[in-house]
C-alpha cells in the first residue's frame, strides 16, 4: 500500500540536532539548532515563566476548547507586546490576531490564507533565510523566490540590490522579512533602512510578511518590535508571525501568534473570520496551557518585570559569547576580519564556513554547526567557547594555509 511513499529526506536543522544527541563524544558542542542554552549548557526554565505556570496551575478549572482564534487575554497581550497597547492600529481594532501553534503554525495559517485569497501572488524570501520558510509557503501551494540579502564579501547587507529586486516585483507579491535577528545571518536592516523600504513597499503594493521569532534578543523587547510599529504607523497592511519559543524558553509549549494588520476594523473582521476558517479545518483550535503562561507573564506587572530582566540577561550573555569568539579567533588568525561576529545580532552568526568545513568541524572536533555555516551563538558558554574558537580556527586556517 505505501511502497510508493518517498522517504523523508529529513530537516537540515532538526536532523543535525538529532545527530548531535546520538554523538557519544563527551566534549561535543551543539551550535546547530536555534535554542537558547544558559552558561551551563541547559535550556533554562525562566523564573518568571515558572511562577506564571504555578499561578495557572493553582487556578485549576476545566479545560474547555478555546475559541478557534485562541484565548482573548493571550491575543490582547500579544497585540500590546507587538504594537504597544495604545497604538492606533490596536485601539481602532484593525489588527486581526490568532493564537497559533508556535509561530510556525501562524506562518502556515497565513500562507494558507494567502494561497486562497491572493491566489495570483508569489512569495519572495531573503537569500538566505530559515529553510522552513520556503517549505511552508511551498507547502501552501505558493511559488517561492529569493531577493538578494546577505553580502558574503562584507558579512553585511546587500541593501541596494535588495531594493532593486523588490522594485521589480508585481503588485501583491508577498515579501517575507525578518523583523529582527535575521536567521541564519544575524544581519538586520537598520531603522533608516526600514524607513527607506516602506515607500517602496507602498508604491509597489507589496505585502510584507514579518517573522518575529527572536523579540528581545537583538536590542531589546521594544526596539526589536520597531519594524512592526514603523510598518503599522505607515499605514501598510501586512502579516506578522511572532513566537514565544525563544523569548520565554517555551519551545515545546508551541506558543505563537499570527496578526494581520488591515486598513480598517471591518476588513480585520473579515480577515479574522477567514483565519478562523483555516484553523478550524486544520487543527480546530489552539491548546490552552502554554498560552495562559504567556498571557500571565505579559500581563502580571511583577512577572513582566522579571521576564524582561531575564531576557535582558540572555541577550547580554550572547553578546559576551560573540566578543569572546571574536577575540580568540582574531588572535589565532590575525590576517582575517571577524568583525561580523560583533555586528551581527541575535542567536545566529553566518561564519562563512563552507559545507565541507562544517563537516570537518563536526567529524574532527565534535562541533555541530549547520552546513550553511550558520552557528547558534547561544550554544556557546564559558566552558566551550575557547574550544569552539580553536576548532574553527583550525578548520579555517587549514583552508587558507
Ligand atoms: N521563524 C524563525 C525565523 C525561526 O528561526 C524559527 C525557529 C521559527 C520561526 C519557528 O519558531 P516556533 O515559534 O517555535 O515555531 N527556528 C529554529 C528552530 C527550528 O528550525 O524549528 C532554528 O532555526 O534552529
Amino acid at each position: 500500500m505505501f511502497k510508493h511513499i518517498p522517504p523523508f529526506a529529513g530537516d537540515p536543522i532538526l536532523s543535525l540536532n538529532d545527530d548531535y544527541q546520538r554523538d557519544p563524544r563527551p566534549h561535543k558542542i551543539n551550535l546547530s539548532i536555534g535554542i537558547y542554552f544558559d552558561d551551563a549548557g541547559r535550556i533554562p526554565v525562566l523564573d518568571s515563566v515558572r511562577r506564571a505556570e504555578a499561578l495557572v496551575v493553582a487556578k485549576g478549572g476545566p479545560k474547555p476548547y478555546l475559541p478557534i482564534e485562541g484565548a482573548a487575554n493571550f491575543r490582547a497581550a500579544v497585540q500590546a507586546l507587538l504594537f504597544g497597547a495604545a497604538h492606533e492600529a490596536v485601539t481602532s481594532g484593525r489588527v486581526a490576531t490568532i493564537q497559533s501553534v508556535g509561530s510556525s503554525g501562524g506562518l502556515k495559517v497565513g500562507a494558507d490564507f494567502i494561497a486562497r485569497h491572493f491566489a495570483g501572488s508569489q512569495v519572495w524570501v531573503s537569500d538566505p533565510t530559515w529553510d522552513n520558510h520556503r517549505s511552508m509557503f511551498e507547502g501552501a501551494g505558493l511559488a517561492v523566490h529569493t531577493y538578494p540579502y546577505y553580502d558574503e564579501r562584507t558579512g553585511g547587507l546587500k541593501f541596494d540590490e535588495m531594493l532593486a529586486t523588490l522594485r521589480r516585483l508585481p503588485p501583491k507579491s508577498i515579501v517575507l522579512l525578518h523583523a529582527c535577528c535575521h536567521n541564519p545571518t544575524g544581519v538586520d536592516l537598520s531603522a533608516a533602512q526600514w524607513d527607506a523600504l516602506i515607500p517602496l513597499l507602498r508604491e509597489r503594493e507589496l505585502i510584507p510578511y514579518l517573522d518575529l521569532a527572536y523579540q528581545g534578543f537583538g536590542d531589546g523587547i521594544e526596539a526589536d518590535a520597531g519594524a512592526v510599529r514603523t510598518l503599522a504607523s505607515a499605514g501598510l497592511s501586512f502579516f506578522i508571525a511572532n513566537s514565544f519559543s525563544k523569548s520565554m524558553s517555551l519551545y515545546g509549549e508551541r506558543c505563537g501568534a499570527l496578526s494581520v494588520v488591515c486598513p480598517d476594523a471591518a476588513q480585520a473582521a473579515l480577515v479574522l473570520g477567514q483565519l478562523k476558517f483555516t484553523v478550524r479545518r486544520n487543527y480546530s483550535s489552539p491548546p490552552i496551557h502554554g498560552g495562559q503562561i504567556v498571557a500571565t507573564v505579559l500581563t502580571d506587572p511583577e512577572l513582566r518585570r522579571s521576564w524582561e530582566a531575564e531576557l535582558g540577561a540572555m541577550r547580554e550573555r550572547i553578546l559576551t559569547m560573540r566578543r569572546t569568539l571574536h577575540g580568540v579567533l582574531s588572535a589565532k588568525l590575525p590576517g582575517r576580519d571577524f568583525g561580523y561576529f560583533l555586528t551581527q545580532r541575535g542567536m545566529f552568526s553566518y561564519t562563512g564556513l563552507s559545507a565541507a568545513q562544517a563537516d570537518r568541524l563536526r567529524e574532527q572536533h565534535a562541533v555541530y554547526v549547520l552546513r550553511s555555516g550558520r552557528i547558534c551563538v547561544a550554544g556557546l558558554n564559558t566552558a566551550n567557547v575557547e574550544a569552539t574558537a580553536v576548532a574553527m580556527a583550525a578548520v579555517l586556517g587549514a583552508a587558507t594555509a
